[in-house]
């Protein structure tokens, strides 16, 4: 049974959803950097966790104004003056919204631009894809600010620059932005136009395909990599069992078999 999403619920998360199923969520403070403020996470958390079960084909995630996000809403954690406990919560929070985005099976293409910092980060390191553009720039200033991550960024931002780089870029403050950023695994895609155009265009894309091989793809893939080798190669057996076997699929097998489906070509 697909459950319904209102956008009307969401006042930090703008919704636009596309009659191709790809839904557009944008992080809406933009005068605050759209900053992660305690609301800002539990409509992250909201969103994600049913847009598996609300038939949602793929999802762009971008921020409004000039920046994609400034990470923890560092005015609100100031004045909440919060306990080690409420602070623990608050991250566990966070880990709740960023593993329905890694985990819950619908693909999520980061558009990014300007800062992309703290827990902005983290926040962009759960989605599938990352598209930057010319503007776009990572950092992590927990150091700098007297913090240290909470959303996740020991786990993923680890796993994409590895834990010499993160160490560096916690301590010093380092800045990565342009073509390094795209070699090190912190963006796929490097665009000189819009980062939103190009990730409507990708997220469109991946909406053609069977809306269970997403799954498996966004879903098994991580869960796999949290298994040993002998584990994740009996689920992706599982898995494989499930998904290629499914009937809709079968219509697609065919025009392979009937030569009238594409065929795989090098980029001209
Ligand atoms: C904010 C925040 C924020 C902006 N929390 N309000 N994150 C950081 O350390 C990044 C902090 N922010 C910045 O370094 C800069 O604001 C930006 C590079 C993102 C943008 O610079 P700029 O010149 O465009 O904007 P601004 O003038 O610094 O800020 C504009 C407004 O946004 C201003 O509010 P206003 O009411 O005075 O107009 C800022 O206060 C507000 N703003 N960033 C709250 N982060 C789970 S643990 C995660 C740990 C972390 O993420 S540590 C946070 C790291």
């Amino acid at each position: 049974m697909t459950v319904q999403i209102d956008p009307a619920r969401f006042g930090n998360l703008d919704l636009v959803a596309h009659d191709d199923g790809v839904w557009v969520v944008t992080l809406n403070r933009p005068n605050k950097r759209n900053a992660l403020d305690a609301q800002s996470i539990e409509e992250l958390v909201e969103f994600f966790s049913t847009a598996p079960r609300a038939g949602i084909r793929a999802v762009v995630l971008a921020g409004a104004g000039d920046h994609f996000c400034a990470g923890l809403d560092l005015v609100e954690h100031h004045d909440a003056d919060r306990s080690p406990a409420e602070f623990m919560h608050l991250c566990l929070r966070w880990h709740e919204a960023f593993n329905k985005m890694e985990y819950g099976g619908v693909p999520v293409i980061a558009a990014l631009k300007g800062a992309v910092v703290g827990g902005g980060l983290e926040l962009a390191s759960a989605a599938h894809v990352r598209v930057m553009d010319e503007s776009t720039y990572f950092a992590l200033p927990e150091g700098q600010r007297g913090l240290f991550t909470g959303g996740g960024a020991t786990i993923r931002v680890a796993d994409l620059v590895g834990k010499a780089r993160m160490i560096d870029m916690m301590l010093t403050g380092r800045v990565y932005q342009g073509q390094e950023a795209v070699d090190l695994g912190l963006a796929q895609y490097r665009v000189e136009g819009s980062s939103l155009d190009k990730a409507m265009e990708l997220a469109r894309k991946a909406a053609q395909n069977l809306p269970l091989t997403n799954f498996a793809i966004c879903s098994g893939i991580s869960h796999m990599q949290n298994m040993s080798a002998l584990d994740a190669a009996y689920a992706e057996a599982v898995l494989a069992g499930v998904v290629n076997t499914q009937p809709d699929a079968r219509s697609r097998l065919a025009a392979f078999a009937d030569k009238s489906a594409a065929r795989v070509r090098p980029n001209s």
